[in-house]
Order: C-alpha cells, then structure tokens, then sequence
C-alpha cells in the first residue's frame, strides 16, 4: 500500500525521560516521518491518553490518521510496515526477523525491567540489582560480539530497542556507583557509534538531565 505523507496525521504521546518514547521517537526519524509531540504529565494523564490507551493508560501511544498503537516495540514494528521504505528496521528474511523479535522481548523484559528499578534501590538491594543488569548488560555484550550494529552493518530494529535505555547509563552509574564501560566496553562503544545518527541523538535526552531527574525522584521518596 503507497503511502502520501502528505495525508498522514501522525501525533505520539511522550513523556521526555521515557526510553520507551524515545524508540518511537527514532523510528519515526529513521523514516523521516513528520509528527507532533505531546508531552504527558502522568500525574494528570490526559484525557487523550486514557482514550487511546485504556487499558495500560501508558505512553508511548502514537496516534496514526486517529488510530492509535500501543506498546513501544509494537509502535516500532507498525511504523516499520507503515512506512516501508528504506531504512528497513527489521530484516525482510523470517528466521533473521525472529531473531531481531527475540533480542527485543530480552531487552524489554530484562534490561528495562531491571534498569526501571536499579536507580530506586540502595544499600544492599541496590547492589543485587547492579550485579542483574550487568549480567544482563554482558549477555547483549555477547550478542553483538564484534559486529557494528545488532543487526551487522546498520542500525536497526535491536538498537532502536535497546539504545534508549543507554541515556539512562549515567544515572545509573552515578546513583549506583558502578562503570559499565568498564565491565561492557562494547555495548558502551556501540551505544557511541549509534550516537552518530542524527535519528538517535535527536531522540535521546542529555544525560546529565535524565539524572538529575532520577536524583529528584530518589529526594522525593527519601532515597537520598
Ligand atoms: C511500557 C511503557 C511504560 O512503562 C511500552 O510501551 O513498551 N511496555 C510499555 N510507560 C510509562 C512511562 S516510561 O516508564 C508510563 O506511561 N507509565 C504511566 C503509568 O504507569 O501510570
């Protein structure tokens, strides 16, 4: 199906610090896909979110001519259809597709599910929690092995995955008192050569910012 940008209305629901938004975000750019983006207070969730998403009331939703995705690697897969031009996110063969699928439900339900709470822990719990991640940190050190990009030469479906949660590195390091360079030197080195497309670092927020955020939300709780 041929697509006319030109009658796309395109709005995503965002919310800054938010490494799931920031993969919609870089699809979108990696397709060169105009759009409008509406920052959420998820405190005060809009009615707009809570329409278009009733039943996580979650961001990132993306808003396609009213039609709404939920689900930030189910955003990523629709713009990848959607807009099926170069640069193709995911790879056309099936065996190689299952595997960029499989390397995103790890990401998703490994690396974001222990980097959501290690910036929230301390004192021993915390230390458990940094010992997960960098377990979890090594396995995708080991998957991309000496390649590029997860997916060989370019960046794609894998890396708009996993390298959002990379803007959150430093907060992490700083909050937990580790280095993941020096424990995973080439996820580091990757998440770096990602950095160079104008589509990631257009997406990702500095992150020094993304830590004060996470020092704010520790005062908050009486963490620090
Ligand atoms: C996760 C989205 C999410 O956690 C996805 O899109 O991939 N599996 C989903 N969104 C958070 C903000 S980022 O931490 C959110 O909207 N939380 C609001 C809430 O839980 O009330």
């Amino acid at each position: 199906m041929a697509h006319h940008q030109e009658q796309d209305n395109v709005v995503l629901l965002d919310f800054w610090p938010s490494p799931f938004a920031m993969r919609v975000k870089i699809a979108l750019a990696e397709k060169g896909i105009a759009y409008e983006c509406k920052q959420e207070d998820l405190q005060a969730k809009s009615p707009l979110l809570l329409e278009k998403n009733p039943v996580h009331k979650k961001i990132p939703v993306l808003i396609h001519n009213g039609n709404p995705i939920c689900e930030s690697l189910n955003i990523v897969q629709y713009i990848d259809e959607t807009w099926n031009h170069e640069p193709l996110l995911l790879p056309s063969d099936p065996y190689q597709r299952s595997q960029a699928r499989f390397w995103g439900d790890y990401i998703d339900n490994n690396a974001y599910g222990i980097g959501k709470d290690v910036w929230l822990m301390k004192g021993k719990e915390q230390e458990e929690g940094n010992k997960e991640l960098m377990e979890c940190l090594k396995r995708l050190e080991g998957e991309l092995g000496e390649k590029a990009y997860f997916g060989g030469e370019k960046l794609g479906y894998v890396d708009v995955a996993l390298v959002p949660l990379t803007s959150w590195f430093y907060a992490y390091e700083t909050v937990g008192n580790l280095s993941i360079e020096a424990e995973c030197p080439k996820v580091v080195a990757w998440a770096k050569r990602c950095m160079e497309s104008q589509s990631v670092a257009n997406s990702l927020p500095h992150p020094h910012k993304v830590h004060e955020l996470a020092i704010l939300v520790r005062k908050r709780r009486g963490l620090e």
